[in-house]
């Protein structure tokens, strides 16, 4: 017995070193936070202070995407030689007759490549006209879009949101570039083999928003959706795809990132949870190669998470946390946002998140910059879409 014990014993040991040596000792004191300075958003690379939208749409906004492509994310591809569509199936009495289903399958071609998306969507058949679309870029299990709807799941709750008078969609993040650290190459990368070489070159998240956007242009040809009304939503990784999207293509309407964590919508340099060395070792094929330039390195970097999401003003946007999922950084997600505001401002759009972080379960709907916590762990439930619904309501004025 007592032999027993001290082989337990030697091999916690030894697993808790190995897990500190790979940085996995994550710190979830508020007092351990360093001491930081967050680039200013309203600052040029040349010193000059912006004080108005002109001047951040044609000065600071550009600067930051441009950071932003070189440093983290990698460049995003804009064009290509062609996107063609095909409905594999359509189904005019889904949901017991509240929606059409349609199974659409999008080919974008780039250098003699095709690529395949696979999109399905859900049509409300009782609204008239053009319906404004949720779209979630989808990183967990294919069963949870089931267009059949045998399986039904709180990560994507279609009925419910039909049931609300939108449209919803979802591709799999696999399409685009499969959530493996060999296996990433097999898609969009195909298409773009320069960027694999570069060392500001797109990686899987890039290759996420990348699709987004092409469903976006499959939106704009279907004329059942209201292709100025989209809202991009996220869960965690893809969540960070869903804020790069949104910073990129300015056509997304409204952006939804759900507990998106490091390099999604916190702080980096709080270093609360993950941090980017953590990232960048644990998910070697997310981001461009100079991103690993700035493991345990925050300070060096010319921006840090809040820039990202100023660049999607003055368009609405949401971040959630749960209470168990400090991993995430809660705080630092929410201090992102509250630094956001300024830019927000520029265009005299008043945010109305408070000075502290809202109670658990307190939502802020009402407002260009929303925000709730969750009671729970990290995921994307139906007490989510919920708040999504709202906050789109009040945007899309519906
Ligand atoms: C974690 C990762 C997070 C987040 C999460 C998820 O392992 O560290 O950045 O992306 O996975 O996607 O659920």
């Amino acid at each position: 017995m007592q032999h027993l014990k001290r082989f337990a014993f030697l091999f916690f040991a030894i697993l808790i070193k190995a897990q500190a040596q790979n940085g996995v000792v994550a710190n979830y004191d508020e007092s351990q936070v360093p001491p930081y300075t967050l680039p200013d958003v309203l600052k040029t690379t040349t010193n000059r202070t912006v004080r108005d939208k002109e001047t951040w749409e044609k000065v600071r906004r550009p600067e930051i995407i441009k950071l932003f492509e070189e440093n983290v994310y990698g460049q995003l591809p804009k064009s290509y030689e062609r996107l063609t569509y095909s409905i594999k199936n359509e189904h005019g009495g889904a949901m017991a007759g509240k929606a059409t289903l349609k199974e659409v399958v999008i080919e974008v071609v780039e250098n003699n490549k095709p690529l395949t998306i696979n999109l399905v969507l859900f049509v409300p058949t009782k609204q008239q006209g053009q319906v404004p679309v949720f779209l979630l870029i989808n990183n967990r299990g294919k069963e949870n879009t089931d267009p059949t709807r045998s399986h039904k799941s709180d990560f994507w709750p279609a009925e419910m949101i039909i049931d609300s008078g939108y449209a919803i969609a979802a591709f799999h993040v696999s399409d685009l570039a499969p959530d493996d650290s060999v296996r990433y190459v097999n898609g969009v990368l195909g298409l773009y083999p320069q960027q694999l070489t570069a060392n500001d070159g797109m990686r899987a998240i890039g290759a996420w928003a990348w699709g987004a956007s092409r469903v976006l242009d499959y939106f704009e040809k279907d004329a059942a959706i209201d292709a100025k009304k989209v809202a991009l939503v996220g869960h965690s990784r893809g969540g960070k795809a869903s804020l790069w999207a949104a910073a990129e293509d300015q056509r997304f309407a409204l952006c939804i990132t759900n507990c998106s964590g490091n390099t999604g919508a916190a702080l980096s340099r709080r270093r609360f949870g993950e941090t980017i060395s953590r990232i960048n070792t644990t998910f070697p094929h997310w981001f461009a190669k100079n991103y690993k330039k700035f493991n345990d390195n925050e300070a060096s970097l010319p921006v840090d998470q809040h820039m990202l999401l100023a660049t999607i003003a003055p368009r609405p946007l949401y971040a959630t946390n749960a209470t168990k999922d400090l991993w995430a950084d809660p705080k630092g997600t929410f201090l992102s946002l509250k630094q956001a505001e300024k830019v927000y401002a520029l265009y005299g759009i008043e945010s109305n998140l408070p000075a502290n972080p809202p109670a658990t379960n307190q939502p802020v709907i009402v407002s260009p910059l929303g925000y709730h916590i969750r009671e729970g762990e990290h995921n994307l439930t139906a007490y989510d879409w919920n708040n999504f619904i709202k906050f789109a309501n009040v945007h899309f004025k519906k």
